[in-house]
């Protein structure tokens, strides 16, 4: 199975990338992002709970989402690998991933990890935030707070990862397409 974490701050793209990723090596796309904001659409009693947290750029619990996802993964037992887009996010996540993988006899294949200053970040999130209306996208004092989240929970995973050889870093600035040349570069090297 081929397992990638694809990371990065808010904003870096992953979701973006995903979508290339997906088609070209048939992995399942599994974006805790997205899985949460269609449970916020459907007034699902975790969408209820999620709702004021996500709204405000902070991270949901660790069990709601290690619990999403495990219920995922044991569904999809036979596929040929995942995309794991803005998950995990916490070291406690991370660990969770692992033993959840080994239950399958598999594990991550790679962690690549997409670099975006702060700047082009908040400029990509409120342009998105014109668009799409997305609540966690419109004020650079809620994108401050997402990107802060990341700075203190989520990026020292690249550390977790690196420590097991598995982190690859590559440049998330430039044309979606030449993002999407260096990550296929990465999988394939893999
Ligand atoms: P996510 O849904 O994961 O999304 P994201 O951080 O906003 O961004 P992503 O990197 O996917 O950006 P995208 O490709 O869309 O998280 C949202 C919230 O959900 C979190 O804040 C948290 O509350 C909650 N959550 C999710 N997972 C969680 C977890 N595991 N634990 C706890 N809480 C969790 O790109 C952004 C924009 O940039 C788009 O408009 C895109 O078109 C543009 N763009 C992309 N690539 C570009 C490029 N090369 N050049 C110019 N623009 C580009």
């Amino acid at each position: 199975m081929l397992n990638i974490v694809l990371f990065g701050p808010p904003g870096a793209g992953k979701g973006t990338q995903s979508q290339m990723l997906i088609e070209k090596f048939k992995l399942i796309h599994l974006s805790t992002g997205d899985i949460l904001r269609n449970e916020i659409k459907n007034k699902t009693t975790l969408g209820l709970q999620a709702k004021e947290l996500m709204d405000n750029g902070k991270l949901i619990p660790d069990d709601v989402v290690i619990n999403m996802i495990k219920s995922i993964l044991e569904k999809n037992v036979n596929s040929t690998g995942f995309i794991f887009d803005g998950f995990p996010r916490t070291q406690e996540q991370a660990l969770s991933l692992d033993q959840l993988l080994k239950h399958q006899n598999t594990s991550i294949s790679a962690m690549v990890s997409l670099k975006v200053d702060d700047k082009e970040l908040i400029k990509r999130l409120l342009s998105r935030g014109k668009d799409s209306g997305r609540a966690d996208d419109q004020s650079t004092e809620i994108i401050a707070n997402r990107i802060e989240e990341y700075n203190n929970k989520t990026a020292p995973l690249k550390l977790y990862y690196k420590n097991q050889s598995k982190l690859h870093e590559i440049s998330g600035l430039g044309s979606i397409d030449e993002i999407t040349i260096r990550l296929n570069s990465v999988i394939n090297s893999l």
